[in-house]
């Protein structure tokens, strides 16, 4: 067959930038950028360049496997399903749907018709047991759109193009693109707010390298709260607000003035190590220069207090007059407004507040993964006897792997679908593989309203560019084969359903005029797109392969309009929940930070060549492991440590031993320890076991108390740790 070239997207991380693929029949032969994509004009990174690696390895799974005892079998998708389905429904039927739960990775974030037929399937079983690793990242940002805004899913984004004054707290754009917004390129364009007299500032605990952008400013992990408490409250008292505003589209302002004001500069300063003078000129720049933004991400996130954190800095941003105007944030409304229409249908993207006897929330939807062992392991009638566990690798991403090892082995029934037979996967009774991004048609990011997140909206769309091998189903199919073999109702709705059902016989009959007759992926969007008035499917691939400009962001298109949706329309700057909970434990983390600074604290580290756990099998991505203990080298030296020495991480929930790297970039009494990394489950990952270094969620704790209460989040960055030089010496080959 001759070699194929084709335009698509990266679908690896939400920077979603525009590939050239050159394909041979199924194989995929190279990945580069796409020069001419509209938006990250051939800028793309290693993993998705080297993404045949992964697409290719002979690692991957290509047939559905049941494991007998400790063999792996081959067995038919016929016989996978029934069985499964069967084991599900006889669960069910025995222990209440709610035995039987789900587990969600975030590389399905990236699968636009998948959520649809997912949701459809444990809707018709009636079970709402969705845990995932959306607990480890970002559903603190969710639960204050809930509050203040009306709806999860009413995300702003900052307007990168126009703003002159942006800090970033606890991200990594360089390295990591951004969460929920598009910045393909973020490094030229963070650079060229700086070019154009504006600031650009990255406060983190350590120097990292999007800091090249613009400037930097240390800060102690897990005390952003105190910061970002005194920023607001600097704003208020140096007549940062934009009162005219506040008042019409706004209220709790007097109350969120009042809490804040305890919170100085100077008393920040203590437990955050950000002198107050340098708190003090950042508030001088974000008022003087006007259109400003602030953005946090993971790093923030996962800490204690991720709520109160995005709250205050979703304040600022409003209260100065910043939210919905040119260069401050902006609410894309793209396609389809994702809010609006998940507010009118209810479900899913839901604040559930009364699910759990523990009173926890389950923030669109989920249960905090904290739990997902506890769970498990738990002695109530309800407890989780089955899951699917569905592109995730929770053996990895969670807090306390020992526990989620045990939990797993537990299990009655465990399904995963990916590409790979990972760590939680060699667990599993079932294997189900899945079609990889490049095996499926897509628009970007679902999350994102469609491209609308980005401060250069654009619209693109891509069939699948590589055939899947024989063996491999796109997960719509496989929920809605499972929804025939365990006698589920998809869509509440039994004409639906029973059409769902046939429509993936058709999908991939042997008879060629039953598969032209299915509702594909490919036809669902392409209605979709027209609908939304824009080019369908055809025409995105014969006039717009490298996507298609939107124009500018809109603004001036969410305050005062319908699109607040909270009941009376106007924006809660003092919801009650958030406000007792500040209240309650401000002063009491406050003191305990005090006595404890000088105590080493752990946070992450993402690397440019790995994603999470699963690029850990790619031979041209991990070539050496790079999985160390970052220490400022003052630290070292009272440790006693050079580069390369071992030491023993000690945390109240277990311990590792690693080697160390000594960098200033790093703040001293701090330890960065990159995750994604400590493979030594990975029976069916050979090389990542060749390169297997350590677990730093070995550190993290499990259960209620390492859980935010607010949204469920983990508690993985800024945890208490103790070093010492390790007894044993360092390995020479690493
Ligand atoms: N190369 C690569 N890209 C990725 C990923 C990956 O693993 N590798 N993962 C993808 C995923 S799933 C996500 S969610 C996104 C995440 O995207 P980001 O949130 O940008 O992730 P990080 O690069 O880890 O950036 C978090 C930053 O927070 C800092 N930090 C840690 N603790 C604190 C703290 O307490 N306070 C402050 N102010 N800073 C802190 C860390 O030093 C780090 O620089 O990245 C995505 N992209
Ligand atoms: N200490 C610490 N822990 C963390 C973090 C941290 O910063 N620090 N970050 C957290 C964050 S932000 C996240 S998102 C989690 C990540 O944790 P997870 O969401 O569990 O992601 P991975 O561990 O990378 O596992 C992803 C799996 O999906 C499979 N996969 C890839 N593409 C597809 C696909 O298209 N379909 C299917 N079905 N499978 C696919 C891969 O083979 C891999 O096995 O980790 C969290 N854990
Ligand atoms: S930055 Fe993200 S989207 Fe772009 S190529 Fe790399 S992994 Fe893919
Ligand atoms: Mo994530």
């Amino acid at each position: 067959m001759a070699v194929e070239e084709k335009i698509t997207f990266c679908r690896i991380c939400e920077a979603t930038c525009g590939l050239k693929v050159k394909v041979d029949g199924s194989t995929l032969i190279s990945v580069e950028p796409d020069e001419d994509h509209v938006v990250s004009q051939g800028y793309a990174c290693v993993k998705g360049t080297r993404f045949e690696s992964v697409q290719n390895s002979p690692d991957r799974v290509t047939a559905p496997m049941k494991r007998v005892g400790q063999e792996w079998q081959e067995i038919s998708w016929n016989q996978a399903l029934e069985e499964i389905g069967q084991k599900i429904r006889a669960m069910v039927d025995k222990h209440g749907p709610q035995s039987f739960s789900h587990f969600l990775g975030s590389p399905t974030g990236a699968h636009l018709v998948l959520p649809i037929f997912r949701n459809a399937f444990y809707e018709g079983l009636g079970s709402h047991r969705f845990y995932g690793t959306a607990t480890t990242d970002t559903v603190n940002k969710f639960r204050v759109n809930e509050d203040m805004y009306g709806q999860a899913m009413r995300l702003t984004f900052p307007d990168v193009e126009h703003v002159k004054f942006y800090m970033v707290i606890g991200a990594n754009p360089a390295v990591s693109g951004n969460t929920l917004f598009h910045l393909p390129r973020a490094v030229t364009r963070m650079k060229a707010i700086v070019k154009r007299g504006g600031r650009c500032v990255f406060v983190n605990p350590r120097r990292i390298e999007s800091a090249q952008a613009g400037e930097h400013v240390f800060i102690r992990p897990d005390t952003d709260v105190y910061f970002l408490a005194a920023y607001c409250n600097e704003i208020i008292k140096r007549g940062g607000v934009d009162h005219e505003r506040v008042e019409r589209y706004m209220k709790g302002y007097q109350r969120l003035a009042k809490l804040v004001e305890p919170w100085t500069a100077e008393k920040q300063e203590s437990v955050t190590g950000v002198p107050a003078d340098t708190l003090k000129d950042l508030v001088s720049s974000h008022i003087k220069l006007g259109a400003a933004a602030l953005y946090m991400a993971t790093g923030v996130n996962q800490g204690r207090n991720g709520t109160l954190c995005f709250w205050l800095l979703e304040c600022i941003n409003a209260i100065t007059g910043n939210l919905d105007s040119r260069g401050g944030t902006v609410m894309g409304d793209g396609m389809i407004d994702m809010a609006v229409e998940s507010k009118k249908a209810g479900g899913f993207t839901d604040l559930n507040l009364d699910r759990r006897s523990d009173g926890l929330p389950c923030v669109v939807g989920q249960h905090p993964s904290n739990m997902f062992a506890h769970d498990i392991l738990s002695d109530a009638p309800d407890r989780v006897r089955g899951t699917i566990i569905e592109a995730s690798n929770p053996i990895i991403a969670c807090s306390r792997p020992d526990r989620m090892v045990e939990a797993l082995k537990s299990l009655e029934l465990v399904v995963s679908i990916d590409l790979f037979k990972n760590e939680a996967a060699d667990l599993a009774h079932y294997i189900l593989p899945a079609t990889s991004f490049l095996e499926r048609a897509d628009l970007p990011y679902a999350l994102q309203s469609f491209t609308a997140n980005t401060p250069m909206p654009y619209i693109t769309y891509t069939d699948a560019v590589v055939k899947a091998p024989p063996g491999v189903r796109n997960e719509w199919w496989i929920y809605s084969r499972l929804a025939a073999a365990a006698k589920v109702r998809m869509f509440n709705n039994p004409v639906l359903s029973v059409l769902s059902k046939l429509n993936a016989r058709f999908a991939d009959s042997d008879i060629g005029l039953l598969r032209r007759l299915a509702l594909t992926p490919e036809k669902l969007i392409d209605g979709m797109l027209k609908k939304s008035g824009l080019p369908g499917r055809k025409d995105m691939l014969e006039k717009h392969p490298h996507g298609l400009l939107l124009g500018d962001t809109r603004v001036n298109n969410f305050l005062g309009t319908e699109r607040v949706l909270t009941d009376d329309g106007l924006v809660n700057l003092a919801p009650d929940a958030i406000c007792a909970v500040f209240e309650d434990k401000m002063d009491a983390d406050y003191l305990f930070d005090l006595n404890n600074r000088d105590r080493f604290k752990l946070f992450g580290k993402r690397e440019i060549k790995t994603i999470n756990s699963w690029m850990g099998n790619s031979d041209r991505l991990v070539k050496a492991q790079s999985n160390y203990a970052w220490l400022h080298p003052r630290d070292g030296e009272q440790l006693g440590v050079k580069n390369d020495d071992l030491v023993t991480v000690r945390s109240a929930h277990g311990e590792v031993e690693i080697p160390v790297k000594l960098s200033d970039d790093v703040m001293p009494r701090s330890v960065a320890i990159p995750h994604g990394w400590g493979h030594k489950y990975a029976k069916s990952l050979p090389h990542a076991a060749q390169h297997p270094g350590v677990n730093s969620n070995t550190l993290a704790g499990d259960g209620i108390e390492n859980t935010e209460k607010l949204s469920g989040m983990s508690h993985l960055s800024g945890i208490l740790v103790d070093i010492e030089r390790s007894r044993h010496e360092a390995r020479s080959a690493l």
